[in-house]
């Protein structure tokens, strides 16, 4: 497919902008909402894309903070619907940096000419469903209503950055930022104290980053995770010639394998092989570069808690061997959740931080932060004078999103109200009283524990072939029933209690302490793997979209 080609008629856009409703809104302009808009348009659609950043690239657009960058090798990540896309563009590094990557995203919206049909610095903030029209009104911030029949959500997994509930926040008199929204412009930390509050995927790569030109770094840890060497390079000609050479072979390895990442899991039970040749096994897997330990492991490493221990033994003794302090090692030594069972960081030089003469660990849980002062952070024990304070905090993952919006399907029925117990999608697409609605990043949906595009490009592809339907056979409206619904929940679930980490606490568990009902765990992710996913949808659009109501 040429990617440059105009696919779109521009009389639909002309007829739609003059009766006020588009054939499909989309909100969100990252990664799937780019590539969704460019499908739409190969359908002949009229199509509208509202965007809260001034630019495109969602998490790549946000997500600014120092050290910022894949843990997905760079030659897997880019989108693989285009040959001209994946000919002219290079990743210079094998785990490029944010700042690329928002390139990459940038140079595909200008080859797809995409930004004429999205509208940027506009937040979307209630979208209710009208019956009689059968369209979908969208809400801006700014009081301004758009109308379309499809309504198609691509906010991304982790958007809806969450500040920690201790109290003074607000009364701080240094500089504070929060890693999801990062400024555009450059933040010194030369000759400056400056304080880090979380140590999950985002904080080890900011820590890691700030402690190289930091006067002194101060990190609250309240949950160390185990995090695993990324062994990034940069891109040699040689080896970019062969990526380029080989990407459909790359992508089917990756269309095959769980998380769609370029490692598959190794098909031996980790105690059917001996001591020694595991042992030999774990450390080739921590010599090699990105998430091989993680998803290229022994294939029960993540099911069995025996199994399981054999990898955190050895992950518990690298960390001993890189810290020099004994004391400072086992306060980075994970207690509570076994290898693999939260998400891995990646790190490049993590914890030899905590080697460093003004970099300084505190454990939150020992001496708990009781409340942000206008000097620093006040913990039980001292006060911590710095002049930044970075928060390093999470997200309200993946429904958070959703949250944000005020959602009404059919009845004035909320989605809030209905997610209340937590969700009920089908395919994790779509929901029952929520019609010609799509959620392509939503909850019980293969791209929440994926190497995004990969599950994206899967998503749009097969949200589209079924507006194509619709067309094709005239119907206007598409609604998931609530049998296809309660099964799909439940086989969510059902696949959901065979891994480890439905066991512990983390995001992908639901779990966010500073949000209010958001501390029990929830079934959010699909963890039954992306060719599995892949199978099922492709299994109801053969069977003529079995689960669905069309009118
Ligand atoms: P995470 O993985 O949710 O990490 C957030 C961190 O912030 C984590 O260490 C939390 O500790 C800590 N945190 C949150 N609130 C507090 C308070 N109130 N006090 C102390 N510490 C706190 O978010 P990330 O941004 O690192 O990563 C999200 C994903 O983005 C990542 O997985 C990638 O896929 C991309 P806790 O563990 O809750 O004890």
């Amino acid at each position: 497919m040429s990617a440059t080609s105009e696919t779109r008629p521009r009389a639909s856009v002309i007829a739609a902008e003059r009766s006020g409703a588009y054939d499909a809104i989309i909100i969100g302009a990252g990664i799937s909402g780019m590539y969704q808009l460019h499908r739409l348009r190969g359908l002949g659609l009229s199509v509208r894309v509202f965007e809260a950043g001034d630019g495109v690239g969602g998490t790549w657009y946000w997500n600014r903070y120092p050290g910022a960058r894949f843990d997905s090798e760079s030659w897997t990540y880019g989108y693989s619907f285009s040959d001209e896309i994946l000919r002219e563009w290079e990743w210079s590094e094998h785990f490029a940096a944010q700042p690329e990557t928002l390139r990459y995203c940038n140079f595909v919206a200008d080859k797809l000419d995409l930004c004429r049909d999205i509208e940027f610095n506009c937040r979307i903030r209630a979208v209710t469903y009208d019956e009689i029209a059968n369209q979908w009104e969208v809400e801006r911030e700014d009081g301004g209503r758009e109308r379309a029949r499809f309504l198609i959500t691509a906010i991304g997994p982790l958007s809806a950055p969450t500040m920690p509930t201790i109290p003074g926040v607000e009364s701080f008199r240094g500089e504070s930022y929060h890693t999801g929204t990062w400024p555009h412009e450059q933040v010194s930390f030369a000759n400056k104290r400056v304080a880090v509050i979380g140590t999950g995927a985002t904080g080890v790569q900011a820590i890691t980053e700030i402690a190289k030109t930091v006067g002194h770094l101060t990190v609250f840890q309240r949950t160390p995770n185990w995090c695993a060497p990324l062994h990034n390079r940069p891109m040699d000609a040689a080896t970019q010639a062969r990526i380029k050479a080989t990407y459909p072979e790359i992508f089917a390895v990756c269309r095959e394998s769980f998380g769609c990442f370029i490692h598959q899991a190794d098909p031996r039970n980790a105690l059917e092989v001996g001591p020694e040749e595991r042992e030999a096994f774990f450390e080739k897997l921590y010599g090699e570069p990105g998430f091989g330990i993680w998803m290229g492991n022994f294939r029960d490493v993540l099911i069995d808690q025996e199994a399981n221990a054999t990898i955190t033994e050895f992950m518990r003794r690298k960390i001993r061997q890189r810290i020099k302090d004994p004391k400072v090692a086992e306060k980075l030594i994970p207690t509570n959740h076994g290898f693999g069972t939260r998400r891995v960081p990646l790190e490049s030089g993590y914890y030899e931080v905590f080697n460093q003469p003004n970099v300084r660990l505190v454990d939150v849980r020992e001496t708990p932060i009781e409340r942000i002062t206008p000097a620093g952070v006040k913990t039980s024990d001292s006060e911590h004078e710095v002049d930044m304070i970075i928060y390093a905090t999470g997200f309200d993952a993946i429904t958070g999103a959703f949250d944000r919006i005020d959602v009404r399907g059919m009845d004035g029925r909320r989605l809030r109200e209905k997610w209340a117990d937590g969700p009920r999608t089908y395919l994790g697409l779509q929901i029952a009283g929520f019609p010609n609605l799509f959620t392509l990043v939503g909850p019980h949906n293969a791209a929440t524990f994926c190497n995004i595009p990969r599950c994206v490009e899967q998503n749009v592809d097969w949200v589209t072939a079924l507006i194509g339907h619709m067309r094709e056979k005239g119907y206007a409206r598409v609604e998931a029933t609530p049998d296809a619904e309660r099964d799909w929940t439940q086989h969510v679930h059902d696949t959901g209690k065979r891994m480890l980490f439905t066991q512990v606490d983390s995001w992908m568990m639901g779990i966010n302490s500073n949000v209010a009902g958001k501390q029990k765990r929830t079934f959010i992710v699909y963890a039954g793997g992306a060719p599995k996913y892949r199978e099922k949808c492709d299994e109801v659009a053969a069977r003529g979209y079995v689960g669905f109501t069309f009118r």
